[in-house]
């Protein structure tokens, strides 16, 4: 990977011009310095502008009307639908569910999947990097179930040790479920190696890309992972939509989620039968506006290429560690730039990560402070919480440069 500036294709300034927000200023004369783009990225006013255009010109719900307005918000609804199917490159936008988010993917995994196909004595592969989405409903159904789950433990660098991932594979999990970009450590792990190897054991396997779709060129075929799953709002898309990709044999045998409008094709007294992919599993009327804008987010990374978004923030990253690297004090967790995203979490002596934030804010630059819902990778350092920033395609060197200078003025009111 080329890690230089100079070979972006990038326009950034024009990419700059599109998110409003870039221009706010948090305080008289403080200009915002927006890194915390892991919790949720900004907006383009082309998303904006799509949502805007959907409440004022073609509000109505979708799949039931047969008037103009539904007709032309079920059109752009389902697009957008097709347009994410391409954009990870799935065979069928009928492998496309939409939900709430990541966590309700997951959520809903555990729940139709979970129940339909483990039993008590099971076990379920993750690592010790996830998300406490990718735990929580594990967990939930760890207790519920009987099932049993085991975790990948880290390298020091913070990626996952092989070793380990190949002897709990041993033990024949029927499920094998890890990030594909961890939140905390910035770690890209090598998810089509690792699915090769879970389905030789025989187990499925779901990817949780939330922090890499967003970042980098990602093809579910080409992986040839079982499921996976992601949010809009990480990725210039609103907050309220996410996404489950699935094989469709495995999406077919799944029951539903939960009951109600949409998901049925007919309901009688005694009982019901089933929608067909993906509509069985969205009942109730869906976030219409937000699946609009979501689809104009897709539109607008795919035209700028994901290898390109890759390539540039792998370059802020790796610029971003060698000056965190002058900063005495500063420790960062997770591998080299070219093994991470743009996900840098760092401890700074023993100064709080609330006072760092704080001060931070200050000079209007924003960035996350605590455990990131990774409490388990942390617990694998033996540290509490840390400090993280992380960028986006309209990130720039000036902004790293102003995050260190911010860094040196919190030493000097802590130091
Ligand atoms: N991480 C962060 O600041 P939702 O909240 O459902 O859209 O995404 C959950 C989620 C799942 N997996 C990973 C790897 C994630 O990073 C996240 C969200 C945010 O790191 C908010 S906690």
């Amino acid at each position: 990977m080329d890690l230089s500036f100079e070979s972006t294709t990038l326009d950034i300034p024009a990419i700059r011009r599109d998110f409003p927000i870039l221009e706010r200023e948090t305080a008289p004369g403080v200009q915002l310095v927006y890194l915390d783009n892991a919790a949720t990225s900004q907006k383009p006013v082309q998303v904006i502008e799509s949502m805007d255009f959907y409440y004022r010109q073609m509000n109505a719900n979708i799949h039931r009307g047969i008037h103009c307005l539904a007709e032309e918000a079920t059109v752009a609804y389902e697009d957008a639908r097709k347009k994410i199917a391409s954009f990870i490159g799935a065979e069928s936008w009928r492998q496309i569910v939409f939900t709430r988010n990541t966590t309700e993917s997951l959520n809903l995994l555990a729940y139709s999947w979970g129940r339909a196909n483990l039993k008590a004595g099971d076990r379920i592969l993750l690592t010790e990097m996830e998300h406490h989405s990718n735990i929580v409903p594990w967990q939930m159904l760890a207790s519920e179930v009987g099932v049993t789950l085991d975790f990948v433990t880290l390298t020091d660098q913070g990626k996952l040790d092989q070793e380990s991932y190949a002897t709990l594979l041993e033990r024949e999990p029927k499920l094998v479920s890890f990030t594909q970009m961890s939140n905390m450590l910035g770690t890209i792990t090598p998810v089509a190696e690792m699915t090769e190897q879970a389905h030789r054991a025989g187990a499925v396997v779901i990817i949780d890309a939330a922090q890499s779709v967003p970042h980098m060129p990602v093809d579910v075929q080409e992986l040839g992972v079982d499921f996976m799953v992601f949010s809009a709002h990480k990725m210039l898309g609103p907050t309220g939509i996410g996404i489950l990709y699935g094989r469709k044999e495995l999406l077919q045998e799944m029951p539903p989620f939960l009951g109600g409008g949409d998901m049925i094709k007919r309901v009688q007294l005694g009982g019901f039968t089933m929608n067909d992919l993906p509509y069985k599993f969205e009942a109730g009327t869906p976030a219409i506006a937000e699946g609009i804008g979501f689809g104009e987010a897709v539109d607008y990374l795919a035209n700028l290429g994901m290898e390109a978004v890759h390539q540039y923030e792998q370059a802020l990253t790796a610029y971003a560690l060698e000056r965190l690297e002058e900063v005495p004090g500063i420790q960062v967790y997770g591998p080299e730039a070219e093994d991470k995203g743009g996900v840098l979490s760092f401890i700074y002596d023993d100064i709080h990560t609330h006072d760092v934030a704080h001060i931070l804010d200050s000079f209007g630059i924003a960035i996350r402070a605590g455990h990131h819902c990774a409490q388990p990778a942390h617990q694998h350092f033996d540290i509490d919480a840390t400090s993280r920033a992380s960028f986006y395609i309209y990130n720039v060197k000036e902004e790293v440069d102003q995050l260190i200078e911010g860094l040196y003025k919190v030493k000097e009111i802590f130091g």
